[in-house]
């Protein structure tokens, strides 16, 4: 596993893909918009995901579902600063999901441990230089547009490569401005500009990413591209919340394929996935040594 530099050490030291849990202070996003906008209530949340196992809980103040419209900067500071602060005295290690240079800052301040940018340092020019400067990790997520765009970008010839030669430009373009790369994540932005199908090949291609030589981190939790796969039996759609099944098998997967770390909502049954993950790919393999085909050495 690839070292990230500022890590807290008993996470770098894990011998099992990580589990963020999800926090969302907004009353917007698609799947738990409005239930932690309150402060009291998102902290019991936060402090809930802990004690489920999160080993990261990652905060957020500003809907990236799309369509969303974008909040000011003091909103989005106001909605998060007080729970980052209560999280993290708490012990919680903390990740803020913000693509803004102001917000990540205060939120270090604050006693955040890491930045999970969705827009990979496209959106604020002031990023980079913080992210140097704080030496925090930083996740670098694929991205193209705008949340009121970003449908529309959703066009690719091979989607795989194409996310992979993109998250590569971002990374050049980010040590070049002074980033140690070992503070660098990268995450293939599941449902960013990516349609249904596009998120099954990036599922199906997570393997490939290792190739830009960084810890993965995916997002695929309650994601528009499972709900083909959990339709109701007489084909009806189901609430977000009800993914959170198919959301525990693609941990499995991507913990089996590697990935550092998974942000999902339903932290408990994501632990025991990556714990499974982990079982297997440390289990003894004695078949390896060879087998005789079926027959030999059987007589009548
Ligand atoms: N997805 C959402 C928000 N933030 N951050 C990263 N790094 N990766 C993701 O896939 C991602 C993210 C949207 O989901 P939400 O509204 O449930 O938070």
């Amino acid at each position: 596993m690839n070292e990230v530099l500022g890590l807290p050490q008993h996470l770098a030291g894990a011998e099992r893909c990580l589990v963020m849990g999800v926090l969302n202070v907004t009353p917007d996003s698609f799947s738990d918009g409005g239930r932690w906008l309150d402060r009291d209530q998102a902290v019991e949340h936060g402090l809930r995901l802990r004690a489920q196992g999160a080993d990261i809980v990652d905060v957020g103040g500003e809907s990236t579902r799309p369509g969303a419209a974008r909040v000011d900067a003091s909103q989005e500071k106001q909605r998060i600063l007080p729970v980052v602060e209560q999280l993290v005295g708490a012990g919680v290690v903390v990740s803020v999901d913000t693509m803004r240079a102001e917000v990540a800052g205060a939120a270090l301040e604050a006693g955040a441990h890491i930045i999970n940018d969705v827009s990979g340092g496209l959106v604020d020019p002031g990023m980079p230089g913080l992210i140097r400067s704080s030496a925090v990790p930083y996740v670098v997520m694929h991205w193209r547009a705008p949340s009121d765009r970003m449908d529309r970008a959703a066009v690719y010839d091979d989607v795989v490569t194409e996310v992979i030669g993109e998250l590569r430009a971002r990374l050049r373009a980010l040590v070049d401005a002074g980033i140690d790369p070992r503070q660098l994540i990268v995450d293939p932005g599941l449902g960013f500009s990516k349609d249904i199908d596009h998120n099954w090949s990036l599922m199906a291609g997570l393997d490939r990413l290792h190739d830009l030589g960084r810890p993965i981190l995916l997002g695929a939790s309650r994601k528009r591209f499972l709900a083909a796969v959990t339709a109701a039996p007489d084909g009806s759609a189901v609430t977000p919340d009800a993914r959170d099944d198919a959301t525990t098998a693609t941990t499995a997967l991507a913990a089996s394929a590697g990935v550092w770390c998974v942000r999902v909502h339903d932290v408990r049954p994501s632990l025991d996935a990556v714990r499974v993950a982990a079982a297997l790919g440390s289990a003894d393999r004695p078949w390896s040594l060879p087998v005789p085909p079926f027959g030999e050495g059987i007589s009548r």
